[in-house]
């Protein structure tokens, strides 16, 4: 597992080389924006179950045919694993959130994943529209604990559903 400093390391000691200024800038980005990571971070942990939740429910108010007979997330045991699976997606994001880097995705959550999904009926559209609904939550709770830029919140959330989404060739 990576974050944003040991891959970069890696890019330049495989060449051989000493940072450039692309290096530089990079390092300093990651840096520079660490304190509002860490912000954000704090501000998901201490409300994960509420988000966790308030996604669930919009999810179900907007594609009620999960829940109903049927539905992929019928039965208490199945909307059971909907919600910790949207508590992973959360867990997890706040991780790659903190290292810069979405390699954590890759290597713990998003592996198999979807072929997990496809053998067990799980229906991977409404999976990313919960994820998406659950980022504009985590943006909302994000900025109201002070941090006036959220936009750097989007790029794990949508890295899962963009990887989720991914057709196979
Ligand atoms: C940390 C990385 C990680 C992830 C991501 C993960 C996902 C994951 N979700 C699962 C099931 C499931 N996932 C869902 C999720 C949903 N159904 C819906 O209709 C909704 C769209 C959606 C919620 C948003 C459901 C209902 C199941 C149970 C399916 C079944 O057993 O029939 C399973 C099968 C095994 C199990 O039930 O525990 C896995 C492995 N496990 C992991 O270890």
């Amino acid at each position: 597992m990576r974050d944003a400093v040991t891959t970069l390391i890696g890019t330049y000691d495989v060449a051989g080389r000493y940072f450039d200024r692309d290096a530089i800038e990079r390092l300093k980005s990651y840096f520079e924006t660490g304190t509002a990571r860490v912000q954000a971070a704090a501000a998901i942990n201490g409300n994960a179950a509420a988000i966790v939740k308030r996604s669930g429910s919009q999810l179900f108010d907007e594609l009620p045919e999960l829940i109903r007979p049927g539905g992929n997330a019928y039965t208490t045991r199945r909307y059971a694993a909907c919600l910790r699976d949207m508590d992973y997606y959360l867990r997890y994001a706040t991780y790659a959130l903190v290292a810069g880097s979405m390699d954590v995705l890759d290597e713990r959550v998003l592996q198999g994943l979807r072929e997990t999904y496809n053998s067990l009926g799980v229906p991977i559209g409404p999976t990313i529209q919960g994820i998406q609904i659950m980022k504009n939550i985590v943006k909302e709770q994000v900025a109201a604990s002070g941090v006036s830029d959220t936009n750097f919140v989007d790029e794990p959330f949508d890295y899962m559903t963009g990887e989720l989404g991914e057709q196979d060739i």
